[in-house]
This record gives C-alpha cells, structure tokens and sequence, in this order.
C-alpha cells in the first residue's frame, strides 16, 4: 500500500529553513516505502550538509603529505618489519613544508601519521614503532601541526586502519582499543584537527588477517575530540572519488544512495544498489530511483604530483607539468568534488625544490586566472526553474574562456542540466553544457569577447539557487612536457609462445590478455643493460586480470634465468592503475625477462597486460 508523502516516517533527520519554509534533511534522508520518483527526487534535493561538511567543501584545496618509513626505504607500502632507526631525516623543515603548500593555495593540510607499515610520525606511548626509536627524537606530528597554525592553514591526520605491525591486527577488540588509543593521542595532543582520514586499502588477501572495525566507536571518539573535523574515506562525511588520477565525473552527485561504510546496513544498500565508491553514476534519477536513503557524501579527488604516494628520487622528473596540475584542478574542483593533491617529503625532510617551484606556479596560476571576474552581476542570488535563463551582461571587450558556476548547496544540489551561451556579434553561441553543478562547475571554450551570457536550467530538482556566475580569462598552458614516460618499450620486441603484440603497441587502451597463469616471457631481441621494468595494467580501478603479486626473472640467454627479489607486489596497484615503474638494486644485462603471476585482483585464472617496458634512464 502506497503511503502519503509527508508521512512522518520520510526522515531521520529534518530541519526547517527559516528563509524558504522548505523542509530540509541534514545529512541523511530516509525515503518512505512506496515513494514515487517524483517524491523520492524531491527528498534528494533537500538533502543538505552539515556545517563541517559545507565548510570543508567551501575550502576547495587540501594537501597531503605521504612521509614516513616508505621515504627512507623506496617504497610505497611498506610491511612493517622495517628498523625505526631508518628513518632518519637530515634537514626537517615544517616551516618549508607547510609554507610550500601554502603558495600553492592549500588551506588544509593532511599528514600520514601512520602508514600501512604501522610506523607512528608521533612519539606514540602503544608502540615502539615510532619516531622515538629512531635517529630523530623529534614529534613530526608536533611540528608540522605546529607549522600549520603559525601559517594560519588547518591540520588534519592521516590514520591507516590497515597496520603490518601491530601484534593485535586481525585480533578485531584488542586491534580496535589500540586504534582508538592512538587516535585519541592524535586528537588530543595536537590542537585543532580539522580532518580525519582513515584510508580503506587493505592488501591482506583472502588468506590474510581480517580485522573488524569497530566504526561506531571510532566515529564517536571524533565526534566528541574534534567536533568540527570531518571524516573521509571510512568516515562518514567524505567518500573517495573512485581513481588516483585526479579525474573527478562528468555527473558528480553531493546527494547520493552510496551509504558510508560507518552505517550499519552500508553492505547490504551497495549490494542492492550495485555501488561503490568507484561507481561513474552516484546519483542520477535512474539510481535514486531505488533508492530507500539519501545521503549528503561530497567526493575528495586524491592524487599525487608524483607518480607515487611516497618521495622517490627517481621519479624527480616525473613531477605533473602546471598544465597537467591545473587540468586536474578543473576536474575536481571544476567538477563539484575537492582536490586533495599529495606532495610527498624526501628523505631530507623538506619539499623537493622542483615540486616546490610547481606549487607556487600553480599557487600563481589560480589567483590570476580567478583574479577579475567579468560578468556583472554574477554574485546576486537567482532562483530559476527548470527551462528557465538567466542573462547577464559582460564587462566591455573583455577576453574571457571560462564560466563558473555554482550552486547554493547549503540548500542543497539540484541542477541536473544546463547549457551557458554567449552573446556574440549579436548571435547567441552555446558554449558549454553540462549535467551538474553543485559546489563549483567550471567548464573551459575558446577564448572570445561577448556582449552578454545566458545560463538555461534545462532540468533540475525543484527550484535551483545559483549563488554565483562568473567568466574569467583562464591563460592557456603549453603541452605537459614533463608528463614523459619513466620506461621504455620498443615494437621490435617478442614474446615467444604468448604472441602478445598488443603489449608493445605503446597503445594502453589495447590489452592482451593471458590463457592461463604461466609466465610471460619478453625478448627484448638483443642485450640491454636495464634499471628496472615497468608494467602498465589494463587501467580500470580493480581492473580485470591485473596482476597485484609476482615473481620476476631475467636471463641472458633464455635458459638459465635469475631471480629479483622473492614474491613481489606491486603495492597501491588495486587503488591506482598506472605504470608500476619497478627498480633493480642495480643496473644488470639483460636480454629476457619473465614475469610470472601469483596473484591477480580477480584471481580469474588469466591476467592482463597493457604496456610492458624497461626502465634505461
Ligand atoms: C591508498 C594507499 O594504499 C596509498 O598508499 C595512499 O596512501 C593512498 C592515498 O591511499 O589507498
């Protein structure tokens, strides 16, 4: 039986507007049984967040810094066993730091306290895997936070659920006390922390250490150390953008079925639902349609300047070009998500200079591009219905290719459609469309000048409120000159018996894929004295047949082969499906080389390769 609308039952959690009398559900909706779409998409609209998470949402900027035992060992994950006294840096600068990312524009700024590895940045009293144990007796956490105020930026704690050294992990209770505890040292000895991100990876394997958490307890112990810092990732106010590699959705939804993990019937809605974090559609009317909660769950776009999380002295020409960095700032920002862009210490302690330079430039870049706005007008509040315009007037022969445009998301995302045209020569030119707006959408068109602008809502859910307009003169940026490959990969190479020429096509989108499990054995058709190898996987985050751990082999003659290291992984891969760009201890000769499997991300029985290279430089 179909139920009345307003029935009291439609939400945990309303609040009522003063300005509009709208009813709006703060943070989370349920939607009774038997809604119609209609219905249900009227409750999506007034789904609106709290004032941390609009507050967060409205900082646009966070950056990471990955520092930790992986800066003084090469690696990305590190396991645990490593000796504290290897971390040791020469020269540690928080001011250096933080006033780097401060030129960049950041106004937050996230410290991997703690990495997979266990290794505490802080003097933690529960472990001796720790700061205290090594050559430098100093509190990274201290000085950073430290660094952090005195520059006026917020602080916030990076905690790795995951840990490969705590005794206790995959004992669930006496894991979660140890947690809580040292997440209560993070909240209670460092003043402010704005927020708390509690990574989801986990390379354990199915006959690994399964760990429990307990979530509730742990969103408790936030909510009543720092009740202002938002959650991400495993917490409840922020969700993961789905990839790595800076690229926010074409659609991208506040307002979204997809339950944080902390929800105790989080497994079941996604089941039902089919989604994930790394859903593309999150929020269309097709989804929502099926929907039985709401949540308000704004995405953050992590992504590294570097090809790893961690500092790597070979990857220093590997750091993004300005164009690369602004393009990814149009499609998180740009795309109604918040940029989280890493920038790793080395092992001196201080921001690399070649990093540091790019941050002032890309600092730069934004304060000039959003310097002058030229549309009169823009920052009036306009209420507008579907298929309705709104038409501004533009400053006087004004260069400009870029609109902005955002929504009042304190009331909560509605524009599901618009079109933005120009007045030109008397002519009305569209120039862009798009689907969401959110936050902030900025969509890029060839520079022009133009008599007036029009923005059309061509669909929307209820009445939209547009907060702002504006048009700006975004400089245009030469190609990504230092986004080159760190390997190198020739078509005059074979691989005997596995016919696998889709793998030296230089093309990643081609992938060949194996029969079975047996290695794959490269010809590089002469002797080559190598650094290293890379192998590039099909792509997609957990994508098909990629490989996760491996033996490795090369051979002169293709007879008598030798081993590099023992069972191998190549760490981070499940998360961010790029060039794994693996070093030797040393230079070799080398004319074949073999890879064989052992594990793949859906233990499919085959495996796929994109791209396979050496590494010469
Ligand atoms: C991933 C981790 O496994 C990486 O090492 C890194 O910390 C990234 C931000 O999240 O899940």
């Amino acid at each position: 039986m179909k139920r009345h609308f307003i029935a009291s039952a439609i939400v945990a959690l309303a609040t009522l507007s003063c300005t509009t009398g709208e009813k709006l559900y703060e943070k989370h909706a349920i939607v009774p049984e038997g809604a119609t779409l209609e219905e249900i998409i009227d409750i999506a609209a007034r789904v609106t967040p709290t004032r941390n998470q609009l507050e967060w949402q409205q900082m646009e900027l966070t950056a990471f810094l990955h520092y930790g035992i992986n800066t003084y060992t090469d690696r990305e994950w590190g396991n645990g066993k490593e000796e504290p006294t290897l971390f040791n840096p020469t020269a540690f600068d928080a001011n250096q730091i933080v006033e780097s990312l401060k030129a960049g524009g950041f106004k937050l700024i996230i410290l991997t306290c703690k990495h997979h590895d266990g290794f505490c940045l802080w003097p933690s009293k529960f472990t001796e895997h720790s700061v205290k144990n090594s050559p430098y007796k100093g509190d990274i956490v201290k000085e950073i936070s430290d660094a952090c105020r005195k520059h006026g930026i917020k602080f916030g704690v990076y905690l790795s659920p995951w840990d490969r050294n705590a005794p206790s992990y995959g004992d669930s209770p006496e894991y979660n006390k140890y947690f809580i505890n040292q997440l209560t040292e993070l909240l209670t000895e460092y003043g402010e922390v704005s927020e708390v991100w509690f990574d989801g990876a986990c390379g354990e394997g199915p006959n690994g250490k399964v760990q429990v958490y307990d979530w509730k307890a742990v969103t408790e112990t936030i909510h009543r150390l720092q009740p202002e810092a938002v959650t991400a990732i495993c917490g409840d106010d922020i969700r993961w953008v789905g990839n790595e590699s800076g690229k926010g959705r074409e659609s991208e939804w506040n307002v979204t079925p997809l339950a944080p993990k902390v929800y105790g019937n989080s497994e079941e809605i996604r089941k039902e639902l089919k989604i994930d974090e790394t859903s593309r559609d999150l929020g269309s009317r097709d989804l929502i349609a099926n929907a039985k909660e709401l949540f308000w769950y704004a995405s953050e776009t992590d992504v590294s300047i570097r090809p790893g999380w961690f500092y790597h002295e070979s990857q220093n020409n590997y750091v993004r070009s300005l164009k690369n960095l602004v393009d990814i700032y149009f499609s998180s920002v740009g795309s109604n998500s918040s940029l989280l862009l890493n920038i790793p210490p080395t092992t001196e302690g201080k921001v690399h200079p070649t990093d540091s330079v790019r941050l002032k430039e890309f600092g730069d870049y934004l304060r000039n591009a959003f310097a002058e706005d030229f549309v009169k007008g823009g920052s009036r509040v306009k209420k507008i219905n579907a298929g309705e315009s709104v038409t501004y007037r533009i400053k006087d022969g004004t260069k400009i290719n870029c609109v902005m445009l955002q929504e009042n998301i304190a009331k909560g995302q509605r524009v599901e459609k618009f079109k933005v045209e120009l007045l030109i020569d008397g002519q009305w030119i569209t120039v862009g469309r798009g689907t969401t707006i959110g936050y902030k959408r900025l969509l890029r068109f060839s520079e022009t000048t133009a008599e007036e602008l029009r923005i059309t809502i061509e669909e929307s859910r209820r009445t939209a409120e547009i907060l702002r307009t504006g048009l700006f003169m975004c400089p245009e940026l030469g190609a990504n000159s230092n986004n080159a490959k760190e390997y190198f990969s020739s078509s005059a190479w074979a691989t005997p018996g596995n016919d696998g020429r889709r793998i030296f096509d230089n093309d990643i989108e081609t992938v060949w894929r194996s029969k079975d499990m047996q290695p794959l054995t490269i010809d590089l058709t002469e002797t080559k004295n190598i650094k290293g190898f890379a192998y590039v996987p099909a792509g997609k985050v957990n994508g098909e047949g990629t490989i996760t751990k491996y033996r490795l082999y090369t051979s002169l003659d293709g007879e008598t082969w030798e081993q590099d290291g023992g069972d191998r992984e190549f760490e981070n891969i499940r998360n961010n499906p790029t060039a794994q760009n693996i070093r030797f201890a040393s230079a070799r000769n080398v004319r074949f080389i073999k890879i064989e499997p052992t594990e793949t991300t859906d233990n499919s029985g085959t495996y796929t390769v994109a791209e396979f290279g050496v590494i010469i430089k």
